[in-house]
């Protein structure tokens, strides 16, 4: 894996309803992030945070609107340049959120630079809304099919292009909180998915290892987009969406560990650590484990 690392931060917390997510990179930097990787040999820059423009009031959603979208975008965009830059430089992007609308920019800067980027997002949401299927109105619901192309057009053009991923270059790891629509979305383009039932029935170790043999067949780089909310509630308490039944902490650490072994990422991010719902920053300091088996640490 390269060695020269570039973390940026996110403070996003406009995508969703919930306070507090906008605190993640700083909890996940408290929790010892740069002291873990510099242990791993990385040559770490901390880029600090891109900037995010607050909205003048909560935004309320009108029929059919996507809430704070000039916001969500202009911080997309800002990452998206950020991360484009890091990229060029050869070194390996690490982003941290932030609501999970953060893909959005972080995979329109990483995939101008490849012919098939391959997604891995692990997850219990799909991230497949858009405008006319979400609950919700909220843009952290969306980044994937925004990424397909589908989905606002101030979202789907950030950086100039679209789409930015295919669906056959995706696996959907976790999932257990899917939307008719997003259901519907999944089947039409035949996009992988390892629900838990998968999980359950498969096993962690052929689940990732199917995923990376998928993804090496027919990919030239891939971005792993890590919800913390893919994990079980009860091991990360500290996300806005939690959903019971979820990834279990040592299943976690088994797929970022086969992950470190296939060598396949190109880059990653770590979204959705809200410090406020969290119980003594448990949750950060889970992701700065899985960080950690991510990139290289060793049982024995
Ligand atoms: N699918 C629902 C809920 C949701 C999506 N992502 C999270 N929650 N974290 C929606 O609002 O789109
Ligand atoms: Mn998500
Ligand atoms: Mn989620």
């Amino acid at each position: 894996m390269n060695k020269n690392m570039s973390i940026i931060g996110v403070p996003m917390d406009l995508g969703q309803s919930r306070r507090g997510v906008d605190m993640g990179p700083s909890a996940i930097r408290y929790a010892g992030l740069l002291e873990k990787l510099e242990g791993l040999d990385y040559n770490v820059d901390d880029l600090g945070d891109v900037p995010i423009s607050r909205p003048d009031s909560r935004h309320e959603r009108q029929d059919g609107d996507l809430r704070n979208l000039k916001q969500v975008a202009d911080a997309s965009l800002k990452l998206a340049e950020m991360v484009d830059q890091e990229v060029s430089d050869k070194r390996f992007p690490l982003v941290l959120g932030g609501d999970h609308s953060i893909a959005i920019g972080s995979l329109a800067g990483i995939s101008k630079h490849y012919e098939n980027l391959g997604v891995i997002w692990y997850d219990a949401h799909g991230d497949l809304n858009s405008a006319e299927t979400s609950p919700s109105g909220n843009i952290h619901g969306m980044p994937l099919a925004v990424s397909l192309g589908i989905g606002h057009e101030r979202l789907t053009n950030i950086h100039g292009y679209s789409p930015k991923i295919k669906p056959e270059n995706i696996v959907i790891i976790g999932a257990r909180s899917l939307d008719p629509g997003e259901k519907k979305l999944i089947k039409e383009r035949g996009i992988q998915v390892y629900s838990m039932h998968e999980v359950d029935r498969m096993g962690m170790t052929n689940v990732i290892s199917e995923a990376i043999e998928y993804l090496k067949e027919r990919t030239d780089g891939v971005h792993l987009s890590l919800d913390l909310d893919g994990l079980d509630p009860d091991e990360a308490p500290g996300v806005g969406t939690p959903v019971i039944g979820g990834l279990s902490y040592r299943e976690s650490h088994l797929a970022m560990e086969i992950l470190q072994e296939s060598a396949i990422l190109t880059s990653a991010e770590f979204v959705e650590v809200n410090p406020i719902l969290d119980e003594k920053n448990k949750t950060a300091t889970l992701a700065v484990g899985l960080i950690g088996s991510l990139f290289g640490e060793k049982l024995k």
